[in-house]
């Protein structure tokens, strides 16, 4: 038997715990670290499991899911759950409609005062019934016929916004809140995202992730998905001291007692509120966290709802004023690729015509080959197409029970397009990326813009006044193909663009001559070789020493290079097999680039190989991490101490203990130039310090 301390302890936690979820999960404002809500809810566990009899049904710890079920049990409806009318003309014509019938109803003629409504948003998710007896959550279940719906208690226990007890003293006897579970699309989309991470199946949308994940008979696999909670009415109710008179007032009620409600709800007067309304949403529909499919107008008079009464299984003080729907079925007349800034390859379908969203649907994008081969699309099939606001329109799911028989070929990029369709250059896709790319890099079309604003840029070749709207300028018009034309660039040409004035344009062509002389590191950085940024490039350049001699390499000459792994290697390769490539690197040099040479570190590559050296006191020049870099450079090792098996000590001024270890041990000891001398291009035939 639990000590009375225990039962305090436990429901406190509760309590706290409770406050804790309200605040995270429905304010979206967390109060406390993740780390200390943990210890709490550990704390009740922990209470909980010693003294079972604690264990109520709205203790936080109930939350976790119990043990898989058969079935959903049948469950009558005290007061049965009405569906309501959906107005389809989705233009302001519809509101009108809907208050021209109320009005016609309650015989009210235009001499009469404007009806109040409620408008609210129609959440799209899963309807559900929440029974609390006594302030606690005794059951939940689904809308079904209306009549008669499925429990599922279990499942929505797991819902974190959806409170287990109300926030009051006094409860009613009976509340039942009515609302909708869904899935905010951040949720979504981090769900997804991890399910892909694990090779695991993705949900299709939102609104199939929150039914699927309340009808989802193993109630720990429910708690996975993160779910949300809007109440939009009332069940049966009894013993609810002063009832509210109208919805909006019984929203604002439900809200105290910490049901979560949407805050995105007006009253107003006739058909110009709800107007308002229904386009103001329309506006920002996209900008929503989460989905919905219209807005709802509700008479907010209980007494008026009462008298307007029920047609079927409708009231008619209650419609749903529909959005253009975000989602339609179509067929893949075909599947292409677009090639983007970068040179990925976007697999796009080109769609039978849909309207979905608002406007007429004929392409939609399919990402990248992977999720072609997770969706399983192809040409022939017929698929759910989404597109909402400007969002690209995309291919959500096959219908597979409608692929047409034979079943059509899987698409593969490579395959269909082992050229890109823009320049003619190969087409690859390399280890550990997601997309296929062109390798035409500087000469395709479609990454022209782009490889010209990387070429001039501050880092690359410097030239300053090269910014996108003259390269927008100058590639639309068709002035500049590649990089190399830029030096082909005359004043008159130049002055005659927009917004160059001469002067402007004689400043740009002074620092387009300027930029001829560079250095190899830097030209190498500017041709934008897919993953050869400003430092791998640095290390090419004293690596070869010569452009010739990097584009010769072979990717066993390239992995010698410091920090150029398979990847980079590849990328390089890649880029110099392309005859488009070369051609521009020579009209470059053609037309004056150029930089100092080197014979590079690659005959003297390796003199220090499998030498360690031991850097002390100052050096006249050299910082220790410039020397630290050459020693590298060159195949050496430096260590932090002195030991028998350092090669050379380095000392430089106010060398201290190290430099007496060093004489202690009779280890070679050179100073700044000598270590210099050593590292020299032309100490071809690799000799040692030692050796002077
Ligand atoms: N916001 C909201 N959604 N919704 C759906 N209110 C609302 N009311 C409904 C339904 C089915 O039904 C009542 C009008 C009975």
């Amino acid at each position: 038997m639990a000590s009375p301390g225990a039962l305090a302890r436990a429901t406190a936690l509760r309590r706290e715990i409770e406050r804790h979820n309200y605040a995270y999960y429905v304010l979206d404002a967390p109060t406390i670290p993740d780390a200390e809500y943990d210890r709490l809810f550990r704390e009740l566990q922990a209470l909980e499991a010693e003294h079972p009899e604690l264990v109520t049904p709205d203790s936080p710890t109930q939350r976790v899911g119990g043990k898989p079920l058969d079935g959903f049990a049948p469950v009558r409806h005290a007061v049965p759950m009405l569906s309501i009318r959906t107005e389809t003309d989705t233009e302001a014509s519809g509101a009108r409609a809907f208050d021209a019938r109320v009005r016609k109803e309650l015989g009210l003629d235009e001499t009469d005062l404007p009806v109040e409504y409620a408008a609210e948003l129609k959440f799209d998710g899963l309807a559900i019934n929440l029974r609390y007896e006594h302030g606690v959550l005794v059951a939940a279940a689904t809308r079904g016929d209306g009549e008669t719906g499925e429990d599922v208690t279990q499942n929505i226990r797991t819902v974190h916004a959806i409170p287990l007890r109300l926030a009051i003293d006094t409860p009613p006897a009976v509340l039942e809140v009515r609302g909708e579970v869904f899935m905010r699309r951040d949720d979504f989309e981090r769900y997804n995202e991890r399910q892909r991470e694990a090779g695991k199946p993705t949900l299709v949308n939102p609104r199939n992730g929150a039914a699927g994940s309340i009808r989802q008979l193993d109630p720990a696999i429910a708690a996975q998905r993160p779910l949300s909670f809007f109440a939009y009415g009332l069940g049966e109710v009894q013993g609810w001291n002063n009832t509210p008179a109208t919805h909006s007032a019984t929203l604002d009620a439900l809200a105290v007692l910490g049901v979560p409600v949407c805050g995105e709800r007006i009253t107003g007067l006739g058909a110009t509120a709800l107007i308002a309304f229904h386009d103001d949403i329309a506006a920002r529909r996209d900008q929503l966290p989460f989905d919905i499919d219209g807005v709802v107008y509700k008479v907010n008079r209980f007494d008026l709802q009462r008298e307007l009464g029920f047609v079927t299984r409708e009231p008619r003080w209650a419609v749903a004023h529909k959005f253009p729907a975000q989602e339609e079925l179509t067929t893949v007349l075909g599947i292409e690729v677009q090639v983007g800034r970068t040179g990925a390859l976007t697999p796009v379908a080109r769609l039978a015509p849909v309207f979905v969203g608002g406007v007429t649907v004929t392409n939609a994008t399919l990402h990248n080959q992977d999720e072609i081969d997770r969706k399983d699309v192809r040409v022939g099939d017929t698929v759910i197409v989404r597109r909402a606001g400007d969002v690209i329109p995309e291919v959500v799911a096959v219908m597979l029970g409608k692929r047409p028989d034979p079943a059509p070929p899987r698409f593969n990029i490579l395959q269909s397009y082992p050229v890109c369709p823009e320049c003619g250059s190969h087409v690859v896709r390399l280890e550990g990326e997601a997309a296929a790319r062109c390798t035409g890099g500087l000469y395709c079309p479609a990454q022209r813009k782009q490889a010209l604003l990387h070429f001039a840029s501050r880092r690359a070749m410097d030239i300053e006044g090269l910014g996108d709207k003259l390269v927008d300028q100058l590639v639309d018009r068709g002035l500049v193909r590649t990089p190399a034309n830029v030096y082909k660039l005359n004043l008159e040409t130049l002055a005659g663009l927009e917004r160059m004035a001469e002067k402007s344009a004689a400043n740009l062509l002074t620092a387009i001559e300027t930029s001829k002389a560079t250095t190899l590191a830097r030209f190498i950085f500017a041709l934008g070789i897919r993953n050869v940024g400003e430092s791998t490039a640095r290390d090419l350049a004293l690596h070869f020493g010569s452009l010739d001699k990097l584009i010769a390499a072979t990717e066993a000459d390239l992995l010698a290079v410091r920090d150029v792994g398979p990847i980079v290697a590849q990328s390089i390769i890649q880029f110099f097999a392309e005859p488009h490539n070369l051609g521009v690197v020579e009209k470059l040099r053609a037309a004056g680039v150029h930089w100092p040479e080197s014979t590079g570190l690659q005959q003297s590559a390796g003199i220090l190989a499998g030498k360690t050296l031991v850097l002390t006191g100052t050096l006249p020049t050299l910082t220790r991490e410039a020397a630290k870099e050459k020693i590298e450079a060159a195949g050496g090792k430096v260590a932090g101490s002195v030991s028998k098996k350092t090669d050379y000590v380095v000392a430089g001024a106010e060398a201290g203990s190290k430099l007496a270890k060093a004489q202690e041990l009779g280890v070679a000891i050179l100073d700044e130039a000598r270590l210099l001398a050593l590292l020299k291009p032309n100490n071809k035939n690799g000799q040692h310090a030692l050796d002077f």
